[in-house]
């Protein structure tokens, strides 16, 4: 069974009239802006590791898009349940560089005091749960979220990030079928960026993509070009009314491409080829939005200049600020999860007290 794609935005920056979403101005210069925003924080944040400052940096180098439109065609109220590779959605909501670089840092203002990966943000503030390092296990989370929400009756929708990786997850297809039957309003949205670490697509399933999969399991399916964002920012709003609707939940494919390592952990040079990534570099998201907004005189020359200026700035700031703040206060390491400390883990931390200068 082949899928059809929507694409709206072509590399010149022409957008199809069979676009049905009206997008306002500011929406999509703030978008152009976070996208941009995400990008150089994760260029920023790798180099950060080659320096040995941190431990660990990821990017969504060519597929911001996905974080940054899907976030932009939801509602705040919305409870988003993101994998890792979506920080766009968290600066879209408003988390700064300065809250992002101290989690990158794993120090004493990192929200969650250090005790996960880098690159495993969220913010109970902005309802963006914290990402999980155990791929898929957040999809039944976000069905369960979004069941709740239905007998709540809330207006509002819970979404799941992930991979086509995750996919090979059961708790993917536990999710989506939890969320089918009760009629959850649930997002599902699939980055289909063709590799899995070092494992291609195809050595994940042998149906075109996710979406077949999907489909026989009656739920709605739209696949979109991951790289346009007017196909994605269209589908969620789409998505977003069906499940406001009550017709239950709705699974998007974005189909894009990681064009970037896997993770600074990760050589992708030993497992594809330099000229498949070169021809993907073609498609970049943030250049068919920007072209979008030159031809439409919302952006300019200048502008670029200026903002690329002034978030440079911040960020520089902000790792200078990262680098003076202390680490988390060692006592944190067994807080927050028992309502009183257990024998076992007070005695492994009279331990470790000798071992640990702040
Ligand atoms: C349960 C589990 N198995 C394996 C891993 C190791 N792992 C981390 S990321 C990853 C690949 C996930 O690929 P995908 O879902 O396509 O996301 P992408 O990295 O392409 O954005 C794997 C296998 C893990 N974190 N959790
Ligand atoms: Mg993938």
């Amino acid at each position: 069974m082949a899928i059809p794609t929507r694409t709206y935005l072509n590399a010149q920056g022409e957008l199809s009239p069979e676009c049905k979403v009206n997008i306002a101005d500011e929406v999509l210069v703030k978008a152009y802006q976070t996208m941009v925003l995400t990008r150089r924080l994760d260029e920023r944040m790798i180099t950060l590791q080659r320096q040995g400052m941190i431990s660990f940096a990821l990017s969504s180098l060519g597929e911001e898009a996905c974080s940054v439109a899907s976030a932009a065609a939801l509602s705040f109220e919305d409870w988003l349940y993101p994998q890792y590779r979506e920080s766009g959605i968290i600066f879209w909501r408003g988390f700064t560089p300065q809250q992002y670089i101290h989690h990158m840092f794993c120090n004493k203002e990192d929200l969650i005091l250090g005790r996960q990966m880098p690159n495993h943000f969220g913010s109970r503030a902005l309802n963006v749960v914290q990402v999980s390092s155990p791929i898929g296990t957040q999809i039944p989370h976000a069905a369960g979220c979004a069941y709740a929400m239905k007998i709540q009756k809330e207006n509002t929708v819970a979404v799941a990030y992930f991979g086509e990786g995750a996919t090979s997850e059961g708790d993917f297809h536990v999710g989506l079928n939890f969320a089918a039957v009760r009629k959850a309003p649930a997002i599902f949205f699939c980055r289909n960026n063709g590799y899995a670490i070092s494992t291609p697509a195809s050595c994940q399933f042998t149906s075109d993509g996710v979406a077949p999969q999907v489909i026989g399991r009656n739920v709605t399916t739209y696949r979109v070009d991951g790289n346009d964002f007017f196909a994605i920012y269209e589908a969620v709003s789409q998505a977003r009314q069906a499940c406001i609707e009550g017709q239950g939940p709705v699974f998007i494919e974005a189909m894009t491409y990681r064009l970037g390592a896997h993770s600074t952990s990760d050589d992708p040079s030993v497992y594809r080829q330099e000229k498949e990534v070169l021809e993907k570099q073609l498609a970049c998201p943030i250049t068919r939005l920007k072209n979008f907004l030159e031809k439409k005189g919302l952006w300019d020359v200048q502008q670029e200049k200026s903002y690329l200026d002034s978030i440079n700035k911040e960020i520089t700031e902000a790792i200078q600020v990262a680098k003076e703040t202390g680490r988390p206060a060692l006592h944190s390491l067994i807080e927050d999860v028992y309502f009183e400390v257990p024998a076992s883990l007070a005695a492994q931390y009279e331990d470790i007290q000798s071992l640990y200068h702040e």
